[in-house]
């Protein structure tokens, strides 16, 4: 179907959904949340505390911290209230953050230490103290290091968090090289994309643009603070933005085009614009001569990707590519190509990332208002800390493997992605690459993991194939889980140590880095309600008893040990939380005073521009110049400038399987929340009405989806909202944990059926290259 048929939709569900897609969002008082307020939990304070109060700190619900004061009551929260000088959140609490409110009080939240009686996943526990876990832990670290003479047979696994990095000082403590993190199921591509052009990855001035192209960067339900604000606040400035997504999303209905593009092929779209923009002469030439490196090179190169061409390959009209080149070119530098988060999305992931900034640096859009700008940090002090250096642990498995591994993609496919044949050419050392390390794992090659330690990443839902990581599971003599809830990570556990939630507990401060850059912290705003502990007491614990093993000590320098004893032990984990924040503030007198005051301090509330603009400022990359054509890629053997191929097409019969956010949950951590369960109780799969009919599935009717890893039945949402080559239903249902009551078996997973495609230069998932069948259940 042409973008022409989608268009006439797009009007239709205008006049339908308008204003229902508007209020749906920030709506601070939606009437769910008025319980909070009223009733919630009747469980008296734990300190039996008496008088009302506003503490200020920041939300865990998601990724962005934004700022609030809890307003407690008699030492219970009655309700969470924004924090107007906390600009990154520009006085705004979403959904989640307002729900967050029940997180203490939730009725299935783990409230003590559990450790496995029956078999795993049969959900039989003994409850045992904080004491006895941490023992437990520490000897079965020193029994792995012990039994494999190498301490990287223990993987670590965290998410992003404050205190994930007290879950690093346990894991420096131990010694294993083997950490896996987020980033490469969400945002290593466009960081790879990103700095091979600038050398850092940069963030986008919303605020102050004028125009701005967003791929699939769902703003109005995937919410990036403070970005998801301005588009909605900016408005009245004039402010533009034309929007690519095979599905109307909340932000289509909100922008002022909405290209439904084909899904893997705004690569097409973007070298046509930089075609338009480099062939009419509408780039920043100064701009290029002074800051870039290989303009000629690409001009050259984006000649065959004309506006013609690149409406045959994203369906996207030839009229619609030159205004939109020329509009972007009008407004620079407040124009911007939106950079995104998740972009663990398709083979091409980081060509299409670099082809964005390539677009942004040719107008001058850099280091400017309204353009793209570097990002900088607020400068907090940090532990000068030396962790012994153990002589038994293995470099990560994930790069000891390296050259094991061919592209997921078979021969004939290659050509989609142009990609080298091993993966992970950028790995990044502290992240590793998941679905690669996954795999190293299951060969046990070239040595054994097993097992393993989890903090606050729910990875059997989040990695995708969910039965390779059941797999992997099964390789595991020893799992522990540090998580707030019985998911799926904690389910499959063989200790699982509950941490208190961000309102019972300290946390360490961090710059919110970017324009305008914010540091921000946790303080406890009511006691714990079941006496848990934070991350930094469970490092403490666990570190503590593995002092008094000394099986744990003979592989490092006995001087080294007693460093670490002195300084790291006893000079931090033994002191309290308090000390650190503190000492990360002692740059700034009265700054911690303001913290607890405000919950956020900050140099400037102005941004600064053009710190990079200045007369030879060198860009960190290998040419000190903005890389247009980056010559790093070329001596790996990468294409050094973006080329296009088009993806890997659904067989007839076979629909494309893409995902993307809603605005009510958070990846499959607050489904389980009761308020937000009562607005969210299930996922059902948008199907166009077209495709629909051909398979003769009414809304409502139960389907099943399949592909070639796995099979998961919901409901079907018939809708004209998505394009017909692709179905879609959000994260965080069709759960395994029958602790989670509220989810469990309702609706269906992503990572049951998603294959494990990867993006090959920076080890990211690409999550968007699994084709399924759809039939009626
Ligand atoms: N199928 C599929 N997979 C995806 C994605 C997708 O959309 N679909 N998205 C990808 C992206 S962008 C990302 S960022 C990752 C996210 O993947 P994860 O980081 O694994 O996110 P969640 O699934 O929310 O799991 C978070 C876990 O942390 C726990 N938790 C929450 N708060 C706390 C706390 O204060 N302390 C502790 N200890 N635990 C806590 C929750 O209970 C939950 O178990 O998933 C990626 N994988
Ligand atoms: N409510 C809520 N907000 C969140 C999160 C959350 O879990 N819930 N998670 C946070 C995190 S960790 C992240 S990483 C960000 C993610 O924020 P975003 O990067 O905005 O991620 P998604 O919602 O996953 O958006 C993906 C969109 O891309 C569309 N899409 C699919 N294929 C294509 C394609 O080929 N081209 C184009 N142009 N679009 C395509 C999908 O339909 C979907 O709407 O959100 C953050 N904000
Ligand atoms: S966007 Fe919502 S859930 Fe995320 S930190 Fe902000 S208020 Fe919390
Ligand atoms: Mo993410």
């Amino acid at each position: 179907m042409k973008l022409s048929g989608m268009s006439l939709s797009r009007r239709r569900f205008l006049a339908a959904s308008g204003g229902a897609v508007a209020a749906g969002v920030f709506a601070a008082n939606l009437t769910t949340f008025k319980a909070v307020a009223s009733s919630g939990h009747d469980a008296p304070a734990p300190t039996g505390e008496k008088g009302e109060k506003h503490i200020a700190s920041s939300c865990e619900m998601c990724v962005n911290k934004c700022g609030f004061f809890a307003h407690v009551v008699d030492g219970k929260i009655k309700k969470l209230n924004p924090n107007p000088k906390f600009f990154k959140s520009r006085a705004m609490l979403c959904a989640r953050g307002n729900a967050g409110a029940e997180e203490p009080y939730n009725h299935e939240r783990l409230t003590t230490p559990l450790v496995r009686v029956g078999e795993r996943g049969e959900g039989k526990w003994k409850k045992i103290s904080y004491e006895e876990a941490f023992k437990m832990l520490a000897e079965k670290l020193a029994e792995h290091k012990v039994k494999n003479q190498n301490r990287s047979s223990v993987l670590f696994a965290s998410s992003e968090g404050f205190q994930e990095h007290m879950f690093h000082y346990l894991v420096q403590s131990y010694g294993s090289l083997n950490t896996v993190r987020h980033p490469t199921l969400c945002l290593s591509s466009v960081i790879q994309g990103w700095s091979s052009v600038f050398g850092v990855f940069p963030d986008a001035d919303m605020h102050n643009a004028m125009f701005a192209i967003m791929f699939g960067s769902n703003r109005a339900e995937a919410i990036v603070t403070p970005d998801s604000i301005d588009i909605q606040k900016n408005r009245p400035k004039g402010q533009q933005i034309v929007y690519l997504d095979p599905r109307y999303t909340a932000t289509a209905a909100k922008a002022d085009k909405w290209y439904p593009v084909k899904p893997g092929t705004d690569l097409a779209f973007v070298l046509a614009l930089i075609n338009v923009i480099i062939s009419e002469n509408l780039h920043d030439e100064a701009f290029v001569n002074e800051y870039t490196h290989g303009f000629e090179e690409l001009k050259a190169h984006v000649k065959q990707y004309t506006p013609e061409w690149a409406e045959n390959e994203c369906e996207i009209p030839a009229s619609e590519i030159y205004w939109t080149a020329r509009e972007f070119a009008k407004y620079a530098p407040r124009s911007i190509a939106y950079p995104g988060r998740r972009t663990s999305w398709y083979v091409n992931d980081v060509y299409f990332r670099r082809a964005c900034a390539i677009l942004s640096a040719i107008c001058g859009c850099w280091d400017t208002e309204g353009g793209i700008c570097p990002k900088s940090p607020v400068p907090i002090k940090k532990y000068d800390v030396l962790f012994p250096y153990y002589e038994q642990a293995e470099s990560r498995i994930d790069v000891a493997s390296y050259g094991a591994f061919a592209n997921n993609l078979p021969d004939d496919e290659r050509s989609s992605s142009g990609l080298p044949k091993d993966s992970c050419t950028y790995l990044s050392e502290k992240d590793g690459s998941w679905t690669r390390l996954r795999d190293a794992v299951l060969r046990e090659d070239p040595y054994k993991v097993d097992a393993m330690v989890i903090y606050k990443q729910n990875f059997i839902e989040a990695v995708p194939n969910r039965k390779k990581t059941m797999q992997m599971i099964d390789k595991m003599e020893f799992i522990c889980a540090i998580d707030i809830q019985m998911t799926e990570a904690a389910y499959y556990a063989d200790l699982v140590i509950p941490e208190s939630t961000y309102l019972e507990r300290w946390d360490v401060v961090h710059s919110l880095s970017g324009i305008w850059p914010i540091a921000t912290f946790r303080q406890a705003v009511v006691e714990p309600v079941f006496k848990t502990k934070s991350m930094f007491d469970i490092a403490q614990g666990v570190v503590n008893e593995m002092v008094k093993i000394p099986e744990l000590w003979d592989d490092a320098d006995e001087f080294e040990v007693d460093d670490f004893k002195d300084e790291i032990v006893d000079g931090i984990l033994n002191k309290p939380i308090q000390d650190y924040i503190k000492y990360q503030l002692s740059g700034h007198p009265g700054a911690y005073e303001q913290m607890l005051k405000e919950g956020v301090f900050y140099l400037s509330d102005k941004p600064t521009y053009g710190n990079t603009r200045k007369p030879g400022y060198r860009f960190k990359t290998r040419t000190g110049k903005i890389e247009l054509l980056n010559v790093k890629y070329v001596a790996e053997g990468l294409d050094g400038l973006p080329t296009y191929r088009a993806p890997r097409q659904p067989e007839p019969g076979k629909y494309r399987f893409i995902l993307g956010r809603h605005a009510w949950n958070t990846h499959t951590g607050t489904q389980n929340n009761g308020f937000l369960w009562e607005i969210q109780k299930e996922n059902t799969l948008w199907l166009n009405s077209a495709e629909a009919k051909k398979l003769n599935i009414v809304d409502g009717d139960r389907v099943k989806v399949t592909s070639s890893v796995g099979e998961q039945e919901l409901a079907a949402y018939v809708t004209e909202k998505i394009r017909p080559d692709c179905v879609f239903y959000a994260h965080g249902f069709g759960r395994l944990s029958p602790q989670l009551s509220h989810v469990y078996n309702k609706g269906a997973s992503q990572a049951e059926i998603l294959e494990d495609y990867i993006e090959p230069i920076s080890g990211n998932a690409a999550l968007h290259e699994t084709f399924v069948t759809i039939t009626k259940a």
